[in-house]
Formats: structure tokens, C-alpha cells, sequence
């Protein structure tokens, strides 16, 4: 079936590689002139070069199917949209890869690697036509890439047809390398996707993927690629690239990637540090700005750099100067979205940097406001009284601020939690709030620590996607966590609430339609959709025939009524709430006070050992740490 919106991206007319002459391709980039180095403008030309051509006759072909899976909805169903809210840089890592191998011939010269790729939350996969295409094209392979915990039961539903095909199939990402990082064995769904013939492949691609497809070829894929223990360069690193037929697949047409890989601190509850390292690997100036321009000369401006802490990426400084270079001398009009730490505002000139370079907006990990849920979580970094300087300064440079907290510390009750959101709204000037369960993600040390202790965690990793509790919480019921989640959303998204942030923008110089736009998706994905705004996207598709293995498939002639009836319903809510906030935006722009608009957020707090409110209020409980307010200030509440 044809997906709306364009044709899906195995049966667009895909690749092979490489057919475009580096010259030509030279022609084709415009603006390559002012590259630094040879090497960047050489990465550039490959890129340019998966543009596609017609099939070679006299070469044997090679076809690679590359899909990221995404996972099921409480009915069962695929959570996949017309257009998907954020591009997969796993994708675009993998694509890149295979698009080098295919320039360098590592099958041989007469052997052609043709790829296709598609990210499931945009594209309906439909397996018989993969199939039909590797069998086709004489041999190739399923890559199911940067598969996340959460991802993983269905990607075992789309290798377990491959299989039943004879099709190779290799699974990597962030769950196989989570659990081969920190678990003693191997947990039951891995052994699963072993016992189907799937092979697992843990750790980066970066430098392995010849031998991989040298393996398939020969049909000698082994069942296990464990790189854990050695984390490849990034100074020297491929670049990710989707073409714009896969980038267009998100609303707003950008893309993703990875100036840097790693992150230095140690928070519990956190994989990355566990399969990534914690030391910083980077990407070169030179790179970045070859990858900018390479997606420039598709028409693509906008930025996700997927870094999990730009501020500690060793190289931020050359890299956002060479950004800033681009925007102010060559003319891009490039924008990023950057997550960073709470001491981001400590590094000199981080911030104006940030913003000279195309920042709009920025996630900071805030985590929680009570410094004793931080303590247990070991992020001694974040220091809640410097919150809101930090907060401010990135307002000052008129970027949108997104902050996620997480709700179910050891000590959170849901007293707790709605005085600490009531806290926040009154104190804190962030725009977005989004809201996520403290989960054992595997690969981290939590899930490690509650592995080992044997105690009781939720089997089905569909359910690892941080909207569901997966583990017992000391002081609230499963029950009551839950409806702490919901409530949250409701409470933090206040239409009351939402014209203060709006009202805030306003006086700071922060597009109204940015943050009505925000606020939107972040306070209706939840309430219309029933999905975290991280995996939201434009208008939902549910397949009625791609339902979790094991589900019924339910009769058309209930299927299509209910479904009919969900859309006009989800349709009519969607109306209701961009018609409220549009009135919002109308009267703060057409009232003559609204320039003048301050709170508490928005004062400075001044004067020696002076505290915000908010940070009173937690005073016996901050760590006596070099810079701490000091306790007194406790003293009289
Ligand atoms: C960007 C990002 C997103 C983006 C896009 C997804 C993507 N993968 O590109 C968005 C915003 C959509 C997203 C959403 C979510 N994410 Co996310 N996301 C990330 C982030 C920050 C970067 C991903 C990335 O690009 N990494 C760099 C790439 C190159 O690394 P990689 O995926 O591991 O791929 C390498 C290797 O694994 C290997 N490899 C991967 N696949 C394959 C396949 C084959 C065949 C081979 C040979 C090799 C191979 O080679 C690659 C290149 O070296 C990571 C953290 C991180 N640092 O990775 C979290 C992360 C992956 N996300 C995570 C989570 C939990 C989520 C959400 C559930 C959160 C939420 N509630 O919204 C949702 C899931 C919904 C969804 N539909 O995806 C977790 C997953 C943890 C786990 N155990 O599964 C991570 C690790 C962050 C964390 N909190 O710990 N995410
Ligand atoms: S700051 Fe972010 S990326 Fe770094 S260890 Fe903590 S959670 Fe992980």
C-alpha cells in the first residue's frame, strides 16, 4: 500500500550508490568553495552521491533494507504517522555507512550496494515487498537500526518475517548494546532474536560495516558483532545522511546528527554513559560544517544535534564558530536544537555562541527541583540555585527553553510532585515541560542494580518508553504513579499556565507562534493522542493487518467505524486547542501592557548568599557543596 503522502521509500526508484561522478557532484553542491580540508569536502561528495540513478546491468547487485522500527500502542497497533515529529540520526549513521561501502566497493567492483531505508513512525514497512526486492537483486540483508528497548518486541515482529523469508537480518542499537554492556547475560529477548537466526550487534558501526556486509555476502554473518569495549573515533568518523526523500518524512523538513558522542557525568538512571562512554568523542569543524552543507544543498536548514550534552562536547567551541562563520559570513540560515546541562551557563560564552550559531531552541536535563531525588540519581551537577540564572541567560539570547522532568525519585509522593510543578510554573522561566516515569532503562545502572537484586521488573520492553511504570516505586502504588503522570500534563498545561509562558516569551523577544506551536503538540500529544510528544507526528495511521504478534486482527467492519470515529474526534480536540491558543497569542499581541509583564521567573535574584524562593524551600536538603546557599536560609520555613 502506498503511503499518503509520497510513495513509501522502498518502492521510490532508490539508489545504487555512487553512480554520480565527483565532479559532477562538485557542480551539483553549490557553494562548496571555503571548505577547510579535502577530507570534509570529500565527505561532502559521497554524501551528494546517493543520489539516485539507474541500476548498472552489468554489476551484481547487493540490496540493503534499512528500517527503524517503532512500537506498539496499547491496542497493539504500530505508532507511526503521516509525518513524524523528529529525524532518526541512527538512520541517517547507517545509511552513511552503507553509502561509503558502496563508494568503496567492499564487495568487490563489480558488485553494487543499493540501499533503501525508512523510519517506521513515518512509513508503513511492508515485508513481502522487501523480500521480494533482496530476492530480486540475488542477496542483501535487513538492517533493523537503533533499535531501543522500547522498539525491540517489534522489531523481533518484522525479523521474525524476514527470517521466515531466509533474509539475514542484524539487529543493533541502544538495547543490544545496553544489556551486553551491563547485564551478566544475555536477557530472554535477545536469546529469542538469536534462536529466530537474528543476528545482534552491539556497539557503533563506525569502521565495521565492510565486514559486516562482507559476511552476508559470504554467508558467514555470525550471530553476535560485540564492539563494546571499543568505541570508534569520531574525529574521523562517516557522516549520517538521509536523503531529502527520508528527511521530508518529518514535518518541517530537518535532520540529525552527532557532533559528539559520550557524556562525562554519572546520572543512575542513564545509558548513554554505559554504551557510549563518558569520554567525549567529537566530531571536527571541518566535518560539521561539510555535513551542513551537504544537507544545505538538499534544502535542509534545520538541525537536531543529538549529542546528549553539547556543553561537554570537548570541541563546542570550534565547531559552533564555524556554524556562527557559515550563518554570518556565508549566509546559511541554519537552526539547531542543542541539549545541554544545568552548568552550560558556567562555560564562557556558551550560550551567546549557542545562539549566534542558529540555537532556537534548547532541552536542558533538569531532571527534578528536590536536590535530594538528585543526589540519589547521582547528578551532582545539577545545583537548583543556579537554576534560574542558567534558565535566564538562555533567555536573554531569545531561546525557546525545553526542560524534562522526571517524576518517581525514591522520595517523590504525588504531594511532592504537585507542589514541585506548582513551584516550577510560579518560579522557573521554561517554556516546555515534558514529563517522563524514572525507568530502568537497560543499559543503565538502575536496570543493572534492580537485575542483580532479582527485583520484580515489567518483562514486556514495549513498555520501555518511559510513559509506563516498569518498577515497583518505594512509596507510591503503580496505581497512583500513574495518574501522578497524568496529572502533571494537566497540571503544568493550564490554559492559564500556557498564556503565562506565552506572556513571558513575549517580553523576552521569543516568537509567540514558536511557543504556541510548541505548546500545542507538548500539551495535546498526551491528552489527544495518548503519546509522548518525543514520539508524536502528524496525523496517526494504525494498519489494521500490522498488529502485535499474538493480537487478533480485527474485522474491517469494525476496524474502519472506529477508526473513522477516533480521527474526527482526535481531529475536532486538535481544532479546539489550536483555536484556544491562537486567541491566546492574539490577545497578548494586541495588548498594550503585555511589554511590561514580569513574575518571579523573570526577576533577577540578587545580593549575597540571596536564594529564590523555590530553593528555600529545599535548603535542608542541599549538599553543604563548594557554592551552596548556605542553610540558614532554611532557617525560617
Ligand atoms: C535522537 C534520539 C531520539 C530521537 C530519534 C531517535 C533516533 N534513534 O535517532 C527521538 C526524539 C525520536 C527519540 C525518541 C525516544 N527516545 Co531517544 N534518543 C535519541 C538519542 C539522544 C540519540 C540517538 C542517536 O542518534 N545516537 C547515535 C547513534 C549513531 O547511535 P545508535 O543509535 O546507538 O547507533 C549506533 C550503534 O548502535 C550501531 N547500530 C545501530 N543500529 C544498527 C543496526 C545495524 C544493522 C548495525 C550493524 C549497527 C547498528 O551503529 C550506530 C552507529 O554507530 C539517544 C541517546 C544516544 N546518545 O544515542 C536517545 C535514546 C536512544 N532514546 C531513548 C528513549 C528511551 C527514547 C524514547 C522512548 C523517549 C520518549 N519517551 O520519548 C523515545 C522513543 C520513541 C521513538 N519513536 O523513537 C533511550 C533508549 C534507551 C534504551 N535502553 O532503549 C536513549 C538511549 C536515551 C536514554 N534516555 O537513555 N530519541
Ligand atoms: S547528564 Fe544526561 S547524558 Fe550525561 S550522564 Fe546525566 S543523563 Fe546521561
Amino acid at each position: 500500500m502506498a503511503a499518503i503522502g509520497g510513495a513509501p521509500v522502498w518502492l521510490v526508484p532508490g539508489l545504487p550508490l555512487g553512480k554520480v561522478r565527483a565532479a559532477e557532484v562538485l557542480a551539483q553542491v553549490g557553494g562548496l568553495v571555503g571548505f577547510r580540508s579535502k577530507a570534509a569536502r570529500e565527505r561532502a561528495v559521497l554524501r551528494s552521491a546517493t543520489r539516485p540513478t539507474a541500476p548498472d546491468p552489468a554489476l551484481r547487485r547487493f540490496r540493503v533494507m534499512l528500517i527503524k522500527p517503532s512500537h506498539y500502542d496499547a491496542d497493539g497497533y504500530v505508532i507511526q504517522w503521516h509525518r513524524s515529529s523528529i529525524p532518526a540520526n541512527s538512520l541517517a549513521s547507517i545509511y552513511g555507512l552503507i553509502a561509503e561501502c558502496n563508494e568503496d566497493k567492499v564487495l568487490g567492483p563489480d558488485v553494487e550496494i543499493e540501499v533503501d531505508a525508512c523510519d517506521e513512525c513515518n512509513t508503513i514497512v511492508r515485508p513481502n515487498r522487501i523480500i521480494r526486492k533482496i530476492r530480486a537483486a540475488g542477496g542483501g540483508f535487513v538492517g533493523l537500526i537503533g533499535v531501543q528497548s522500547n522498539q525491540f518486541p517489534r522489531a523481533l515482529d518484522l525479523g521474525r518475517q524476514f527470517r521466515a523469508a531466509g533474509i539475514p537480518v542484524v539487529i543493533g542499537g541502544f538495547h543490544v548494546s545496553g544489556c551486553t554492556a551491563m547485564l551478566p547475560e544475555l536477557p530472554d529477548d535477545l536469546k529469542e532474536a538469536l534462536d529466530l537466526g537474528i543476528s545482534l550487534f552491539a556497539g557503533e558501526a563506525e569502521g565495521r560495516m565492510a565486514q559486516l556486509l562482507q559476511d552476508i555476502d559470504r554467508g558467514e554473518l555470525k550471530p553476535i558483532y560485540n564492539y563494546m569495549h571499543d568505541l570508534p573515533d569520531m574525529a574521523a568518523a562517516t557522516f549520517p545522511f538521509l536523503p531529502k526523500k527520508l528527511a521530508s518524512k518529518v514535518v518541517g523538513t530537518y535532520t540529525s546528527f552527532d557532533a559528539g558522542r559520550g557524556c562525562p557525568f554519572q546520572c543512575s538512571f542513564c545509558t548513554i554513559i554505559n554504551v557510549q562512554g563518558r569520554k567525549s568523542r567529537y566530531r571536527t569543524a571541518d566535518d560539521v560544517e561539510a555535513i551542513i552543507r551537504a544537507n544545505a544543498a538538499e534544502g535542509i536548514k534545520r538541525f537536531f544535534l543529538t549529542d546528549d550534552n553539547f556543553a561537554r562536547n570537548k570541541n563546542w567551541e570550534a565547531i559552533l564558530d564555524r556554524l556562527i562563520e557559515l550563518r554570518e559570513v556565508h549566509g546559511f540560515q541554519i537552526r539547531l536544537l542543542l541539549q545541554v546541562d544545568t552548568l552550560c551557563h558556567r562555560i564562557p560564552g556558551f550560550i551567546e555562541k549557542s545562539a549566534r550559531a542558529g540555537c532556537a531552541a534548547v532541552f536542558v536535563g533538569l531532571e527534578n527541583i528536590n536536590p535530594e531525588s538528585l543526589m540519589g540519581a547521582k547528578k551532582r551537577q545539577n545545583k537548583i540555585w543556579e537554576y534560574r540564572e542558567m534558565l535566564q541567560a538562555w533567555r536573554k539570547a531569545k531561546v525557546m527553553i525545553w526542560a524534562g522532568y522526571i517524576l518517581g525519585f525514591p522520595t517523590d509522593t504525588p504531594e511532592t510532585i504537585a507542589r514541585d510543578i506548582e513551584i516550577i510554573k510560579r518560579e522557573l522561566p521554561i517554556d516546555i515541560l515534558e514529563f517522563f516515569f524514572l525507568t530502568p532503562l537497560p543499559g543503565s545502572e538502575d536496570h543493572k542494580n534492580l537485575y542483580l537484586k532479582g527485583v520484580p521488573m515489567d518483562p514486556d520492553m514495549n513498555n520501555y518508553d518511559l510513559e509506563h511504570v516498569c518498577a515497583p516505586h518505594p512509596l507510591m502504588s503503580k496505581e497512583s504513579w500513574e495518574k501522578v503522570y497524568r496529572d502533571a500534563w494537566d497540571r503544568y498545561y493550564t490554559d492559564e499556565h500556557v498564556e503565562t509562558i506565552m506572556r513571558r516569551a513575549f517580553v523576552n523577544g521569543i516568537h509567540l507562534s514558536k511557543i504556541a506551536n510548541a505548546a500545542t503538540v507538548f500539551s495535546g500529544s498526551n491528552s489527544i493522542e495518548g503519546v509522548h510528544p518525543l514520539q508524536f507526528g502528524i496525523v496517526r495511521r494504525k494498519v489494521r493487518t500490522q498488529r502485535r504478534y499474538g493480537m487478533p486482527i480485527v474485522n474491517p467492519l469494525v476496524f474502519y467505524p472506529w477508526r473513522a470515529f477516533d480521527m474526527v474526534k482526535t481531529g475536532v480536540r486538535w481544532g479546539w486547542l489550536v483555536l484556544r491558543y491562537r486567541r491566546m497569542r492574539m490577545r497578548i499581541q494586541s495588548d498594550p501592557q503585555a511589554r511590561s509583564y514580569i513574575d518571579a521567573s523573570l526577576r533577577t535574584v540578587v545580593g549575597a548568599n540571596a536564594t529564590d524562593e523555590f530553593v528555600q524551600v529545599y535548603a535542608d536538603r542541599i549538599p553543604q557543596t563548594h557554592g551552596a546557599p548556605i542553610r540558614q536560609a532554611a532557617a525560617a520555613h
